[in-house]
């Protein structure tokens, strides 16, 4: 079996007693351990001097990490990635500051890590790069002689060409895209997305599921993140989740709980969340007293502006609907604004009646995933999801709304309140198949077995199916 090389953004070197960042880490570290091989990225820590990446080994898995100086921190991953990639990749236009140094601080970040990766490499591996971080490094990788099969996975949506176009240097930057074997999306949306960019303003040809640029084939495919079920649901065993549970639930009385937890960013739309709640206390004054929304927006990108300017917005909603609303002995927003541990989140979303998941654009979301395999299948509680969520198309039992429109979210809202246990079950269970159906182990699996296959020289051992996908 050929080792596994896998690039991302932040690399968390697992730690004895830690518990792992989240159910993504455990996934990249679960295909690791099953190959064997490397994960290179940012270790998180930013230093004046520029310094190579540290190998720590773990079994059979080299983690190398590195920290980024200050420059690629500002402008590689402040900068280009998050106030240029990912504000247009997410329909923020306004949000996007770009400066031209920050783009060519982009490159220069990547082309570093590909000098950094090559004299790791055995040669025989298979590269997995992950993200918007990342989109340059397959290039600089094939120009230092790389030549093993290298995949790209986008973990956000693909923008419209119209919108891409708005990036100064997009061409440069979509050409990029075309040194991988093979590119995965979370949905056929997104890879539809990039079809039509590289089309339209590549001038790329596509047959089937493969991409033609000059002399280059690049594979297309799907692979929705998952959640791994059993994990989540033995999580919610967890002391500390019952612990949280309990405490929940006595300190709830009669209300009902509407909860949310998100990163704190301008995608998830927590602004206009806090409006419908403001609009369903409104419009149906008999859930005053009745219902309290605790919403946690874990700190995320302090250091740019607009997550700043956001922050101070969310705030001062939550404490004016507070000021209008609140009685003696209850409010109806519970706004907190920082990280809690996994078990305390799986405790939150157990005890909640409603899980309100509205981003105005997200590639998947995992916590309307991670929400419902929270929940007691006997009496569970109902997802309200946005429609703009990648999640959106597997999650058939969830009320989705528009995000922009208030009002629909309340409308959703209120029938989930009034819902029926005998439908809340119904709802969930079909959910709940669907995410067992697509884990987070078969997400991995699926996207390491095409890469395998992208290979030339194992054509000729494919069946013939398989192979006239391949050759398009
Ligand atoms: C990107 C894409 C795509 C949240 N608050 C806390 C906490 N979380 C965890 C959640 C979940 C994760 O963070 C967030 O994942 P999402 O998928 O919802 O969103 P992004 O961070 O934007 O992720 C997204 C994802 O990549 C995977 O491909 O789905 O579309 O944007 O797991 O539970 N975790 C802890 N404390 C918190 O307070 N421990």
């Amino acid at each position: 079996m050929r080792d596994l090389v896998i690039v991302s953004n932040r690399v968390s070197v697992p730690q004895a007693g830690r518990q792992q960042a989240g159910g993504l880490a455990v996934a990249i570290n679960n295909a690791l351990a099953s190959h064997g091989g490397i994960w290179f990225g940012w270790n998180g820590e930013v230093s004046d001097a520029r310094e190579s990446a540290r190998c720590t080994q773990r079994g059979n898995v080299t983690y190398a990490t590195l920290p980024l100086q200050q420059r690629e921190h500002d402008e590689y991953y402040l900068g280009f990635s998050n106030e240029v990639l990912w504000p247009i990749f997410h329909l923020n236009l306004g949000a996007m500051n770009f400066h031209r140094r920050f783009a060519e601080t982009y490159y220069a970040t990547n082309e570093r890590f590909a000098s950094e990766i090559t004299p790791l490499l055995k040669g025989n591996e298979l590269i997995w790069v992950h993200d918007y971080h990342l989109i340059p490094l397959g290039n600089a990788l094939r120009r230092r002689d790389v030549d093993t099969p290298i995949g790209f996975f986008l973990h956000i949506p693909f923008p419209s060409a119209e919108l891409l176009r708005c990036i100064p240097g997009h061409k440069r930057l979509l050409m990029q895209f075309l040194d991988y074997d093979l590119l995965g999306f979370q949905t056929p949306r997104d890879q539809e997305s990039f079809r039509d960019a590289a089309t339209r303003i590549l001038g790329a040809t596509v047959k089937g599921n493969v991409l033609f640029h000059g002399d280059r084939r690049v594979r297309l495919g799907t692979y929705p993140v998952g959640v791994d079920v059993d994990t989540l649901q033995q999580e919610s065993q967890h002391s500390e989740t019952k612990r949280t549970l309990m405490n929940l639930r006595a300190s709830l009385g009669h209300c009902a709980l509407i909860a949310g937890a998100d990163r704190l960013d301008y995608s998830k739309g927590l602004s206009m969340r806090l409006g419908a709640i403001q609009e369903l206390l409104e419009h149906y004054p008999e859930y005053r007293r009745k219902v309290l929304y605790t919403q946690v927006a874990s700190p995320s990108r302090c250091a740019i502006n607009e997550y700043d300017e956001l922050r101070q917005k969310l705030e001062t909603q939550a404490g004016h609907i507070n000021g209008l609303y609140s009685d003696l002995g209850w409010a109806p927003v519970h706004y907190i604004n920082k990280t809690y541990p996994r078990a305390v989140l799986m405790g939150l979303f157990r005890a909640a009646r409603v899980g309100l998941v509205t981003p105005v654009r997200d590639g998947m979301n995992l916590v309307c995933k991670e929400f419902v395999a929270a929940q007691d299948p006997q009496d569970p509680g109902v997802l309200v999801l946005s429609e703009f969520a990648g999640a959106a198309q597997e999650l058939d039992g969830a009320l989705l709304v528009n995000p922009y429109d208030p009002h629909t979210i309340t409308q959703a809202l209120h029938q989930a309140l009034q819902m029926p246990q005998e439908e809340r079950r119904q709802r969930h269970a079909s959910m709940l198949k669907n995410l067992t159906h697509n884990s987070l182990t078969q997400w991995w699996q699926r996207f390491v077995e095409d890469l395998r296959y992208t290979l030339p020289h194992a054509l000729s051992t494919l069946p013939p199916a398989r192979r006239s996908i391949i050759n398009g």
